[in-house]
C-alpha cells in the first residue's frame, strides 16, 4: 500500500530538512535528565523570564486592564493602578474595534504602527511612514515571511552569517531556498570581511545561484558583536552593487554592554548615506519584545518596517499577512508599550526607569562575569559580549578529544556540550548549529543565570573544562588550530 499523505516518507521533504538546534539534541537530553530530578541551567534559549527575570510593571499594569476591561469601571480601580497606566489601558483599548478579543487589521493596530513609525523617526532622525510598519506574532513571524516573499525557488541566494541564528537557515530550508554562508572575522571581534564575503558570493553565482537577499544581525546572535557604522556603511554599499534587499536583524538593539559602538540602525546609516542609496537600496527591519530589558518572549510581539519597497510588493506582502487574519492583539499592545515607555512627568516613569536600567546594568555585569570566566579556562578563548544575550566561546579540543567523540558517533561540540550537561546540568547549544569554520569548535550560552547564580556556574563550567582538558590532552600540550 502507499504510504498515507501524513506518513513520514511522504512528507514535504523541505519541512525534513528543516534543523533548529536551540532546541536540538542538548535541549532534549537536557529535559530528559530534568525529568530524572537533576539540577538544569538553561541557558539554551535566550528566555529571561524563564530565568527569573522580573516583568516590568508598567507595561503588565496596562496591559493587565486591556485583557479585564471591567476592571476599569470598578471604583477602586485607581488604588490598584496608577493614573497613567489606567489611562495608556483606555487609549490602546480605544484603538482597537472590540477590546482584545477582536482581530485586527492584518498589519497591527493602526495607532501601534503610528506608535511604532515615531518610534524610528527619534531613534534615527528621519520619518517613518506607519504604513511600511507591520507587526508579527515575534520577529521570528516577520522574518519568515519577508524570506518567503523573497525566495522563488531552490536558485535563490540568500547571504547569512556563519556563525548565524537558525531561524534563517530554518526557514530558508523551509522555503526551498538556498542558503549562501559568509563567516564573521572571529578574530576581529566577529566583524564583517567583504573580501570574504564578495568570495562567497562570487562562489554561489557560478553555480547558478541568484543571489538575493543578505541578512545581518546586529547585536549578534550567537557572537554578540555589535557592529561598527563603517562596517554597515560598507554593507549597504555592497547591497547597492550588488543588487541585494538587506534584511537587519536589530532585535538586540537594548542589549549593548559597550560604549565604544552603540547601536545604529542600518536603516539610519542608509538614510546618512543620501542618494542614490538611500532610494536604492530596499531594506527591512525587524524588532520585538523579547529582547531588550522587556525579555517578554511569550507575549509574542514583532514588527518589521520596509524602506524602498514598492507599494504593489508592500501589498502583496499585506495580502499573505491577510492570510493569518491578524497578530495577536495583546503582543502589539506591549511593542506599543516598548516603543512609547512612560516618559519624565508621568508617575510611573521612575518606577520604569529604576526597572529597566537594573536589568541591563545587570546583563553588562553579566557579560563581563561571564567572558572573563571563559577565558580563565583551559584552551577556550571568548569575545567580549558586546551585545545580544549570548556567549560564545571557542573551545580548542585536543585531537584525542574528537577522536573520542569520533568513537562516540557525535560531533565533537556535541561530545563536549553533552559531557558538559551530564557532568554540570548546565545546559548549551553546540556551535556546529549556529555554523562555524571547519575544524573550530564553540559552544553558546546566555547570559540570563540571576547575577547571584553566575560565580558558581563559571566555577563548574571551569571545574569541567579543566578536567576534560586534562584527559584529553596528551603530555606534550596541544597548539589552538
Ligand atoms: N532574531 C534573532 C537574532 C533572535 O535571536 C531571535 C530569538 C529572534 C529573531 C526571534 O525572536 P521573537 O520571535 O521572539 O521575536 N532568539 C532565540 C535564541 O537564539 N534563543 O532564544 C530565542
Amino acid at each position: 500500500m502507499s504510504p498515507k499523505p501524513l506518513d513520514y516518507e511522504s512528507l514535504n521533504e523541505n519541512v525534513k530538512k528543516v534543523a533548529y538546534a536551540v532546541r536540538g539534541e542538548l535541549y532534549l537530553r537536557a529535559s530528559e535528565l530534568q525529568k530524572e530530578g537533576k539540577k538544569i541551567i538553561f541557558t539554551n534559549v535566550g528566555n529571561p523570564h524563564a530565568l527569573g527575570q522580573k516583568p516590568l510593571t508598567f507595561p503588565r499594569q496596562v496591559v493587565a486592564l486591556c485583557q479585564a476591561p471591567f476592571l476599569l469601571d470598578d471604583p477602586n480601580v485607581g488604588l490598584l493602578f496608577p493614573a497613567d497606566a489606567i489611562a495608556r489601558a483606555k487609549h490602546y483599548l480605544s484603538l482597537t474595534s472590540g477590546g482584545l478579543g477582536a482581530y485586527s487589521d492584518s498589519r497591527g493596530l493602526t495607532g501601534i504602527r503610528k506608535e511604532i513609525a515615531d518610534f524610528i523617526e527619534r531613534r534615527d532622525g528621519y520619518p517613518s511612514d506607519p504604513e511600511l510598519v507591520f507587526l508579527t506574532d515575534g520577529a521570528s513571524k516577520g522574518v519568515m515571511q519577508i524570506l518567503n516573499t523573497i525566495i522563488r525557488n531552490e536558485k535563490d541566494g540568500i547571504l547569512v552569517p556563519v556563525p548565524q541564528y537558525p531561524l534563517y537557515s530554518a526557514t530558508i530550508s523551509l522555503y526551498g531556498g538556498c542558503l549562501v554562508p559568509y563567516y564573521l572575522e572571529e578574530e576581529a571581534n566577529w566583524s564583517l570581511d567583504f573580501y570574504n564575503i564578495r568570495q562567497s558570493v562570487a562562489a554561489a553565482r557560478s553555480k547558478g545561484i541568484t543571489v538575493r537577499a543578505m541578512v545581518i544581525i546586529n547585536p549578534g546572535n550567537p557572537t554578540g558583536q555589535c557592529l561598527s557604522e563603517a562596517n554597515i556603511r560598507e554593507l549597504l554599499k555592497f547591497c547597492f552593487q550588488e543588487n541585494l534587499v538587506l534584511l537587519a536583524d536589530e532585535v538586540y538593539q537594548q542589549n549593548v554592554y559597550q560604549d565604544e559602538r552603540p547601536f545604529i540602525s542600518a536603516r539610519k546609516i542608509l538614510f546618512d548615506m543620501g542618494p542614490p542609496i538611500s532610494k536604492e537600496v530596499q531594506l527591512v527591519s525587524f524588532h520585538t519584545v523579547s529582547k531588550g530589558y522587556w525579555g517578554e518572549c511569550g507575549q509574542r510581539g514583532g514588527y518589521f518596517e520596509m524602506t524602498n519597497l514598492p507599494p504593489q510588493t508592500v501589498d502583496e506582502i499585506y495580502k499573505v499577512a491577510s492570510v493569518s487574519l491578524s497578530p495577536n492583539v495583546p503582543g502589539q499592545i506591549f511593542l506599543g508599550l516598548m516603543v512609547n515607555p512612560p516618559k519624565p512627568g508621568d508617575i510611573s516613569y521612575a518606577r520604569f526607569v529604576a526597572e529597566s536600567k537594573a536589568v541591563l546594568e545587570s546583563l553588562r555585569r553579566r557579560a563581563h562575569i561571564m567572558t572573563d570566566g571563559f577565558n580563565s579556562c583551559r584552551n577556550v578563548v571568548c569575545n567580549f559580549t558586546e551585545g545580544a544575550m549570548y556567549s560564545f566561546p571557542q573551545i580548542c579540543l585536543p585531537p584525542k578529544a574528537i577522536e573520542a567523540a569520533k568513537k562516540a558517533g557525535k560531533a565533537p561540540d556535541v561530545f563536549y556540550c553533552l559531557k558538559l550537561l551530564e557532568a554540570t546540568g548546565i545546559s548549551t547549544v553546540p556551535g556546529s548549529g549556529f555554523g562555524q569554520k571547519e575544524g573550530v569548535f564553540h559552544l553558546r550560552t546566555t547570559i540570563l543565570p540571576a547575577e547571584e547564580e553566575m560565580p558558581a556556574i563559571m566555577a563548574s563550567f571551569k571545574k569541567f573544562n579543566d578536567e576534560f582538558m586534562e584527559q584529553y590532552e596528551d603530555y606534550r600540550g596541544y597548539s589552538r588550530m
